[in-house]
């Protein structure tokens, strides 16, 4: 009995999702961290995110860690603070042993240059985009009679480029509010989708080591077998001569 009373006391371990927060100044990162979390406060919007923040929180029988981030200099012509910079790459680190998924914030009322979120998200590393997933912000701002997927469709070749090198990976997120019980779901369905990829990723390197391994293995069993014969073969030439 007390045994069974400690059991149900045991903290549940809850499946874990880790996500990390970027893109552009202003582009709605923090309002959608508060959203995605459920609080209203945890990160500061509407203020210039210095540096990044962390925060937890259960989510949908999920703990979700999430980091949000100082966001890039808009424009092209704009030039991103070093320090800045140095967050962005630092931002994965606060999530060990890495993010499942970076979330991309775009604004749907701006527009989009490829060039410019390239330079900044791939500080990440060429491989980024692997685990990234576009996330429109300010979908409360979409022209009147454009909905999301005509957004998309007219949204030209540089976030048409975007949504390629996410493989069609987008979620809306609608004016900070988190978008109700549907798009709590969908959410949910995307990052579990996301997660079982990333482990999928992991599994498949696990196995191309072991392959490694097995052949490596067979190499030098083999190298040691040739070495046996030409050791056997020199000693039998030897005696040969010993005896002659
Ligand atoms: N109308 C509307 N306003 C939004 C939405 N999301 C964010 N905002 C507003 O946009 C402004 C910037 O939002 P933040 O969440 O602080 O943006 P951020 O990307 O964190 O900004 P930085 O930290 O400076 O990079 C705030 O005034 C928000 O209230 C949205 O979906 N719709
Ligand atoms: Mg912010």
């Amino acid at each position: 009995m007390e045994n069974q009373k400690s059991f149900s006391k045991a903290p549940r371990r809850l499946p874990e999702i880790r996500l990390v927060l970027l893109g552009e100044r202003e582009t709605g990162k923090s309002t959608a961290g508060n959203a995605i979390l459920r609080k209203a406060g945890f990160f500061q919007a509407g203020a210039a995110t210095e540096e990044c923040v962390r925060q937890q929180a259960e989510v949908a029988m999920r703990l979700v860690t999430l980091v949000d981030t100082p966001g890039w200099e808009a424009g092209v012509a704009g030039a991103t603070l070093e320090r800045v910079k140095r967050e962005i790459v630092c931002s994965v680190a606060l999530c060990p042993p890495g993010p499942h998924a970076l979330l991309l914030t775009l604004r749907v009322d701006t527009l989009v240059t490829a060039g410019h979120v390239r330079e900044h998200l791939e500080l990440l590393g060429e491989g980024v985009w692997r685990h990234t997933i576009l996330l429109f912000t300010h979908s409360d701002q979409l022209r009147d009679g454009v909905d999301m997927e005509q957004h998309i469709q007219g949204g030209g070749r540089d976030l048409q480029y975007l949504l390629e090198k996410c493989r069609g990976r987008y979620h809306v997120l609608s004016g900070g509010d988190g978008g109700g019980e549907d798009m709590k779901q969908q959410e949910k369905r995307k990052l579990d989708e996301m997660k079982r990829h990333h482990e999928k990723e992991m599994e498949e390197k696990d196995l191309q080591m072991k392959a490694l391994k097995q052949q490596h293995q067979e190499e030098t069993a083999r190298t040691l077998t040739r070495n046996e014969k030409l050791m056997e073969a020199r000693k039998a030439e030897q005696q040969e001569s010993e005896d002659k």
